[in-house]
């Protein structure tokens, strides 16, 4: 199995926007420790064309998400610069079947790395909070997809727009934050931080503790997508999306062509 043959054809892929079939249809044996080198070598192809590393997700970190896709842990992606957006303004140019979901994006003032990291690690480490939408958009067909599949295509990762308020570690209690996601001014769904493996501080000491597994970890500066807080909504051409962070704020996206 020569794993750089399927990055590129992964990477093909995720750069036109194409849907594709799992690559497990042809590699039943491909194992998640090589999916996750498929996404490294995916990401060091898009750095070869200008894309630079600015952060990491986690995703599946909430037991509806994962019991929605047939998925039993918690995983990672990786962001690059091509995919934080400026506007709030979502072209479908490029993507096959994007859903979008809300999150809470720590951004880092000292890098973290180690498989003992704790919260208390994690706190120190981080400038800010902001209120954050991910659009995730799967290479693959109908978006199914084996734990392996979706690893090697970086865990779905397409696009994140940040709120324009970034809000101090200690301006709330994240786990008690009601979060609410509405398409076209119709609720869709509603949960709280603690649905992000109990606390979003958590979902980031467990991203180092998994990166700790590859030797490398977070970087100050970088954004950390700590997973989605709510199910994810599908979106098309013309959807408004609102996604309510209680007093914290509202993030608007809307969709075009
Ligand atoms: O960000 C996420 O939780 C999504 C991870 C990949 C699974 C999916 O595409 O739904
Ligand atoms: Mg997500």
């Amino acid at each position: 199995m020569n794993l750089q043959e399927i990055a590129r054809h992964i990477d093909y892929h995720q750069k036109n926007g194409i849907e594709m079939e799992k690559v497990t249809l042809n590699y039943p044996s491909l194992k998640v420790d090589d999916a996750y080198e498929i996404q490294k070598i995916c990401i060091d192809e898009a750095g070869s064309r200008g894309e630079r590393l600015v952060g990491w997700k986690m995703g599946l970190t909430s037991a509806a998400k994962q019991k929605m896709v047939g998925v039993n842990e918690a995983i990672y992606g990786r962001l690059t610069s091509v995919m934080e957006m400026d506007s709030p303004e979502l072209s479908m140019k490029g993507l096959i079947h994007p859903k979008v979901e809300p999150e809470l994006a720590f951004i880092l003032k000292k890098d973290l790395k180690g498989d003992r990291v704790q919260p208390r690690d994690v706190w120190l480490a981080t400038e800010c909070i902001v209120p954050a939408v991910e659009v995730i958009d799967s290479r693959y067909k109908n978006f199914s997809f084996t734990l392996e599949d979706v690893v090697a295509d970086n865990a779905s990762s397409t696009k994140f727009l940040l709120g324009n308020q970034a809000f101090s570690p200690y301006h709330t209690e994240w786990d008690k934050l009601k979060v609410t996601i509405s398409r076209n001014n119709e609720l869709q769904h509603e949960g709280y931080g603690r649905d992000v493996l109990a606390h979003p501080v958590r979902s980031v000491a467990e991203l180092v503790r998994m990166l700790s597994k590859e030797g490398i970890g977070l970087k100050e500066g970088m954004v950390i997508l700590t997973g989605g807080v709510t199910e994810a909504v599908n979106v098309q051409e013309g959807d408004t999306i609102r996604v309510d962070y209680e007093n914290l704020g509202t993030l608007d996206m809307t969709v075009t062509e």
